[in-house]
């Protein structure tokens, strides 16, 4: 799907600011007529945002709850075709304007649009969106397990979450109304290959006309190259070849301008502008290839969280965390554990990290009532998600869950089908699971990337670091002798409390995360097969409340919510960013 973008011939009205909110304790509102509208009990509340912390009674308040706004259109957007655009709601959202349903998605952090041009009126429109976003075993992801918990999951957190951060719901980012030409551009798909030193620029367009000419025009580093096609049935292909390009890579992020511009009787009708970045990305036996070089990850699990807002978009939080990951000397993310906004990405592509891109499917299990909704679900998600991100330079990979309790039969098949989902959509990227079952991670044997989870020296082996980086070391040989592909530690750390402070490193001192981590990375670096190290978390966050949640925050942050530096930070970017341990030495193994 592609995102809205406004130039002569297309606009957007952005629906952002004040709109009416009201809970739905009973569940009424649908069959109260809520639908156009609902009368008292409403109060103001921000859009785009997380309801949960802007009301003192409506943290764990989950759904359903009801948002109304009004809005007026220039008087020409009447003639235009209108796409109601949200680029997320969590969970469930039923959407009708002026009273009339337009429609339902499911699922926390994608986009979905309609046409809402037939459901337009002159003057004042109204726009009622019904939010759901309780825990459920049959959603992605599942919550409420209590009556019926996985072996892993223990006491249930409240609110009940399967996953270790705040059931954040609400519209959580903007929702926009975007006028497009009829019949006009409808998504592009550009791939890019290289052969020797030359790179070939492939362009899909599909169009809502048939019979148009699209012309692209490819320009950038004294490139300036124009191919035309006329589309079949709405589907037209060019193709660029580029000698010797400049290629896309964390410290060049060289991005080529793409305008495609659909014609009709010889004149432009519409017109959609992309960056196109052109780079390679392949697994070789142990290795991760970056056009054609082996390349090492450094960065960060991170969450899409800030107080007051929650998970809603905040422009300035997302500039200050890049500006964080490049203070620290990272290269890379990975979108833990739900598509980041489309925002997040366009800046990734710009300021040059590599981006493992992963769904919302976090915490799965396989052995209760609804295995194949929530496989359907997964399907759907993998392919809403490739089909948003695929033109992204950035994004290197596709993880397809965080932590699938997977252990058990049914999980290999339900992995190879989404495996093979997303390689028939997009051949050209590996594929990979996020697991904590570590080899018994059946989805391993067919994934292009091992990517672990461990937290020795912490939730085991609390309090001895030595023991619990021998325990890693031995664990990703053990790894690795089974299953022979590239591995990256996808999370590793611990919490610390800013402030705490201990001579001799002691759980939840900064020194011990500070330590930690350094020792951890210091295992990583004797291992050839390692690819990646990925600390959990950039950032402090908030979860649900349980005992060893400490405020109902997870503190596995080297900076604070509010974005400070712990000492952690300042140990990565010593050996991120300038090279060296804390010590004068190299980091030490274990
Ligand atoms: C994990 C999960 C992550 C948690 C983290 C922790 O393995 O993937 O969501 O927040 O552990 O801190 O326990």
């Amino acid at each position: 799907m592609q995102s809205p973008r406004a130039n002569e011939f297309r606009q957007i009205f952005d629906l952002s600011g004040f709109w009416e909110l009201r809970f739905d304790e009973e569940d009424r509102g649908e069959a109260e007529g809520w639908v156009a509208g609902f009368p008292g009990g409403a109060r103001p509340v921000a859009v785009p945002s997380s309801w949960n912390d802007q009301f003192a009674e409506g943290r764990d308040f989950l759904g359903p709850a009801w948002y109304k706004t009004v809005f007026s259109l220039p008087e020409d957007w009447r003639q235009k075709q209108a796409l109601l655009r949200f680029d997320s709601v969590n969970y469930l959202a039923r959407v009708w304007l002026n009273g009339k349903q337009l429609g339902d998605h499911e699922g926390g952090h994608l986009p979905f649009q309609w046409d809402a041009s037939s459901f337009l009126v002159r003057g004042e429109n109204t726009l009622v969106v019904r939010v759901d976003g309780r825990l459920a075993p049959d959603r992605v992801p599942p919550g409420d397990l209590r009556a019926d918990p996985p072996d892993s999951f223990g006491n249930a957190p409240y609110p009940p979450s399967a996953f270790d951060f705040f059931p954040f719901c609400g519209i959580q980012r903007p929702v926009r109304i975007c006028s497009v030409p009829r019949g006009g551009i409808e998504d592009i798909a550009v791939e890019t290959r290289m052969q020797g030193k030359n790179a070939f620029v492939v362009v899909r367009v599909r169009s809502g006309t048939s019979d148009a000419v699209l012309r692209a025009r490819l320009s950038g580093f004294g490139l300036q190259d124009v191919q035309e096609a006329r589309s079949s049935g709405g589907s037209s292909q060019m193709e660029f070849t580029i000698l010797a390009p400049a290629l896309w890579a964390p410290d060049k992020p060289s991005l080529y301008n793409l305008t495609i511009e659909q014609l009709k009787n010889g004149s432009v009708a519409d017109r959609y502008a992309i960056p196109v970045g052109i780079r390679t990305v392949s697994v070789e036996g142990d290795t991760l290839l970056l056009n054609g070089k082996p390349v090492y990850l450094k960065g960060f699990g991170r969450h899409e969280d800030f107080p007051v807002v929650g998970r809603g978009l905040i422009p300035a939080v997302i500039v200050k965390d890049y500006s964080l990951m490049e203070w620290v000397g990272a290269n890379s993310f990975r979108t833990t554990h739900y598509p980041y906004s489309e925002q997040m990405m366009d800046l990734a592509d710009r300021l040059g990290y590599l981006v493992i891109d992963e769904t919302p499917a976090v915490g799965l299990f396989f052995h209760h009532e609804g295995l194949a909704r929530r496989l359907e679900l997964c399907r759907s998600f993998v392919r809403q998600l490739i089909d948003r991100d695929r033109n992204h330079p950035s994004v290197i990979a596709w993880s397809l869950a965080n932590e699938p309790h997977s252990g058990r039969a049914g999980a290999r098949e339900f992995f190879r089908d989404l495996y093979d989902t997303a390689k028939t959509l997009d051949p050209s990227r590996p594929v990979t699971v996020v697991s904590y079952v570590g080899a018994e991670e059946k989805a391993f044997e067919f994934c292009d990337l091992v990517c672990l989870n461990r937290y020795f020296g912490w939730y085991t082996e609390p309090g001895r670091i030595e023991e619990g980086c021998a325990r890693l070391s031995r664990e990703l040989d053990e790894l690795h002798a089974r299953y022979p592909k590239p591995i990256i530690l996808t999370e590793f750390g611990a919490d610390s409390i800013a402030g705490c402070h201990a001579v001799e490193p002691e759980m939840f001192s900064e020194e011990y995360q500070a330590e930690l981590l350094e020792r951890s990375i210091g295992v990583l670096r004797t291992k050839g097969y390692v690819v990646g190290e990925h600390v959990w978390n950039l950032c402090d966050f908030k979860t649900s409340q349980e005992v060893k949640r400490f405020g109902g925050m997870n503190l596995k942050g080297v900076f604070t919510r509010d974005r400070r530096p712990k000492m952690a930070a300042y140990a990565l970017k010593r050996l991120w960013k300038e090279g060296k341990a804390d010590t004068p030495e190299p980091p030490r193994p274990c």
